[in-house]
């Protein structure tokens, strides 16, 4: 089962092994129809949209893989999988440089105001240039404050190379001295990272330890000045608390592509000039949406024909 629309050369691959049903109309599932769907598959090539979790389990007997097409697996509870003798895998690797490159798009955007800007000028109030207009936040030079120094977070940090900033990060543990000097980032206390940082940005998975990672408490601690950018995971920031912020001027602005809840978005955001919203598409250029699904397809052949795929998240 494939559970949402992916590319023809995908669907035709799966095809060459199984038995195939695609929902190339793309209209999401919820639990229910979900679980109807795959109750007599062997296999499923999933999203982020489908959660797989100990009741759906329970209604899929025959069930041996789920295949995320992401990196991220919060939508599948690990456990459940390793109970009910189900594989999980996930897409590492193919979309670290596009996360990273959207990462940029997302911290000059906010920084330079250009969301807002062009709103301005759509809406035909631009009556000529002004000295104080859209004064914005200068990236180069400044100190990027990077939470998770993993494969994404160094691609980012790499990348800051070029505007000559000051690279700090936080992670649970520190990153190897070559990792350090490759990425030029100085490994910093939560605290130091938010009240030093120009721009925060967020690069780490969510899980229970993450959750309200950034909340009220952690937005005044940042500068006035400064910009938090998230293109991980929704719920990784206290979105009621971030609105808050923007709108009394805890801090200046936001670069967002994750909400809690999504696709239903908190309706505070819309109200606010200084952040910049996108609909969850860092990873999302052909090539590398094309790798990722393809990735996930791989992982799917490889569990249902008895090898181990080579993103296997439960080794059992
Ligand atoms: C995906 C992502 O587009 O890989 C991830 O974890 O967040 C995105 O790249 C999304 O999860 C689709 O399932």
């Amino acid at each position: 089962m494939i559970t949402r629309e992916v590319f023809d050369e995908v669907l035709e691959y799966l095809s060459q092994y199984f038995e195939v049903t695609s929902n190339q109309s793309d209209v999401p599932m919820d639990q229910g129809t979900l679980a109807a769907k795959l109750s007599d598959k062997q296999g499923a090539l999933i999203t982020l949209s489908d959660r797989v979790d100990e009741a759906l389990l329970s209604r899929c007997p025959n069930l041996k893989a789920v295949c995320n097409i992401a990196v991220g697996y919060n939508n599948i509870d690990l456990e459940a999988c390793t109970k009910a003798k189900v594989m999980a895998t996930n897409t590492p690797g193919v979309l670290d440089d596009t996360t990273g490159d959207f990462t940029w798009t997302l911290i000059l955007a906010t920084a330079r105001r250009l969301t807002e800007a062009e709103t301005y000028l759509r809406n035909g109030q631009w009556d000529g240039w002004k000295l104080k207009q859209f004064l914005g936040l200068d990236v180069h030079h400044a100190t990027l404050g990077i939470f998770g120094l993993g494969r994404i977070g160094q691609v980012v940090a790499r990348r800051a190379i070029g505007f000559e900033m000051k690279v700090i990060y936080h992670d649970v543990r520190r990153a190897a001295p070559d990792i350090e000097q490759a990425c030029r980032a100085n490994f910093v206390s939560k605290e130091e990272l938010l009240e030093q940082a120009d721009i925060v940005t967020i690069h780490v998975p969510y899980s229970p330890a993450t959750h309200h990672l950034i909340g009220k408490r952690e937005l005044e601690q940042m500068k006035p000045s400064a910009i938090l950018i998230n293109p991980s995971r929704g719920g990784i920031v206290d979105d009621s608390a971030l609105i808050e912020a923007l709108r009394s001027g805890t801090i200046a602005g936001a670069g967002l592509d994750v909400f809690e809840n999504e696709p239903k978005l908190n309706p505070g955001f819309l109200e606010l000039k200084n952040v910049v919203l996108a609909p969850h598409i860092a990873s999302s250029s052909k090539a590398t949406r094309f790798k990722m699904a393809m990735l996930a397809a791989q992982n799917l052949v490889a569990a249902l024909t008895g090898k181990t795929p080579p993103n296997l998240l439960n080794p059992f």
